[in-house]
């Protein structure tokens, strides 16, 4: 065996941006994870010396095709698509798909990475996996969605297998665009299987499978909480977003008697003083879901609330605090001013909402953050158990789905409190803990192939 034992963090993230220049937000998620372990692994030497680290933040591979379309007025669109197939140690590679003008690969190598570590997190056999491309869902009619989706896959299903690699959805990948990819890799390979999470009931989706990111967001706050004998009843929330990942974080935060004030989406934010009730969020759902509308016609509807032009929602005050849209949603002057008004939580439903100096922020005021890879884990652990029933051929029912993404809620706690706690039991590093309890497993089942 060599002397890898020397490496340090900077050396360490020094090499890995001489060796992806201006991948930023990949540099980001590699350094927010790394940190932790490094500190974790000073003392394990056989991480070192095979090299754990720097194997995971090398993706096993990184396909990038073009996607060539039609669109309603015969003109030939191109754009490009990727799929990032990060670490497959522990399971096949799992992970969604995103469709927004900024995605590149910098993007989705984060995406990927990170959810090597959230999938070891929910306990269920997957590796860390992430695709997309940089074509905008936004005013495209349903059959340009659909062309796109057709063209898109023609090219990844070759990639893809229910043993190998399965794709879900993420930003502008829901319901529709998973019906039509489905729809293509089932024409083009003859086989019905569960190659893709998040299928339509009618063809072997899981139930809950939609509800069940933003609910886990909201489930892993109630355990922080409940860790330090608190609830969600009663408190003032801030969510982020209005796509699937906020809709049922504000379904859940609301049943559970949390008031949740504001939604958002990429144009502004609204306010709603009175808070969201199950009718109004219907409204939402119907708004964002089937008209495909911005959200600032919610203070067309609702009068007492009122839009936010180019604005973020972080200066509401509130008690806790759902980022539910995008990555580096939460700036650090975000940070601050969140935590000048009272916020006590966070817990985050998109991935890496917030930037490392906010997350230290965060941390230094032992504040309750729920860090993405174990707060949004929900989504893909019920994509685990959607892939469980189609290997089985069979279907949980809804009350077993909802308990098992509870257990899967309540054990991610328990790991991360296992890995974060601090020695004299005050305090929980969410950070530490998840990144930590992510990383053994994955690095374990490493060590286990040897060199490969
Ligand atoms: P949707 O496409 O359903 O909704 C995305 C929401 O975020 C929309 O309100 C959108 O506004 C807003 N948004 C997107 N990009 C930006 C941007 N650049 N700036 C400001 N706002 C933006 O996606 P999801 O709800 O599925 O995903 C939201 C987050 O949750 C993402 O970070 C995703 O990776 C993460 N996530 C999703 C999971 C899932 O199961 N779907 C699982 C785990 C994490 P607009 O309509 O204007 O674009
Ligand atoms: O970021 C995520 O965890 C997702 N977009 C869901 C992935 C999945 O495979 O369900």
């Amino acid at each position: 065996m060599g002397k890898n034992t020397a490496v340090t963090l900077d050396h360490f993230m020094d090499g890995l941006r001489k060796r992806n220049p201006g991948q930023t937000e990949f540099h980001q998620a590699v350094y927010e994870v790394s940190k932790p372990i490094f500190d974790f692994i000073v003392d394990k030497p056989l991480y070192h010396e095979y090299q754990i680290m720097r194997r995971i933040a090398e993706p096993d591979r990184v396909v990038s095709f073009r996607v060539c379309w039609e669109d309603d007025e015969g003109n030939i669109r191109v754009n490009r698509g990727w799929r990032i197939q990060n670490n497959n140690a522990i399971g096949p590679y799992k992970g969604g798909i995103r469709f927004h003008p900024s995605v590149n690969e910098s993007i989705l190598k984060f995406l990927a990475f990170e959810q090597t570590f959230k999938n070891s997190l929910t306990g269920l056999p997957m590796g860390g996996g992430k695709g997309g491309a940089n074509f905008n869902p936004k005013g495209k009619s349903d059959h340009e969605v659909m062309r796109f989706c057709q063209s898109f896959m023609t090219e990844l299903y070759r990639h893809i297998g229910d043993d190998i690699d399965v794709p879900a959805g993420d930003i502008g990948v829901g319901a529709r665009e998973i019906g039509y990819m489905f729809g293509q890799w089932k024409r083009i390979t003859r086989q019905h299987t569960g190659v893709l999470t998040g299928k339509g009931l009618e063809y072997g989706g899981s139930l809950i499978r939609t509800e069940a990111t933003g609910y886990g967001a909201t489930y892993f706050m109630q355990n922080m909480l409940a860790h330090r004998k608190d609830a969600i009843d009663g408190k003032i929330c801030v969510v982020s977003g209005s796509g699937n990942v906020a809709q049922y974080a504000v379904e859940k935060i609301t049943q559970l008697g949390g008031k949740v004030v504001t939604m958002s989406d990429s144009d502004g934010y609204i306010h709603d003083p009175e808070g969201f009730t199950q009718e109004k969020l219907d409204w939402v759902k119907a708004l964002k879901n089937e008209k495909r509308g911005r959200i600032e016609e919610y203070a067309k509807k609702f009068k007492k609330a009122k839009y936010h032009a180019g604005k973020r929602p972080w200066g509401v005050p509130c008690q806790l605090a759902f980022p539910c849209a995008t990555q580096n949603e939460i700036l650090l002057e975000d940070a601050k001013t969140l935590l000048k008004n009272g916020c006590i939580g966070v817990s985050e439903g998109a991935n890496m909402p917030t930037v490392i100096e906010g997350i230290d922020a965060f941390l230094d005021a032992r504040i309750l953050f729920g860090p993405a890879k174990a707060a949004n884990a929900g989504g893909v652990g019920v994509s685990g158990l959607e892939m469980s029933q189609n290997s089985a051929k069979i279907s949980w029912k809804e009350e077993e789905l909802q308990r098992l993404l509870t257990d899967i809620m309540k054990d991610i706690h328990a790991s991360c409190v296992e890995y974060g706690q601090t020695k004299d039991k005050k305090f929980v590093d969410y950070v530490r803990g998840a990144n930590i309890a992510g990383f053994v497993k994955v690095a374990d089942a490493m060590l286990a192939y040897g060199v490969v």
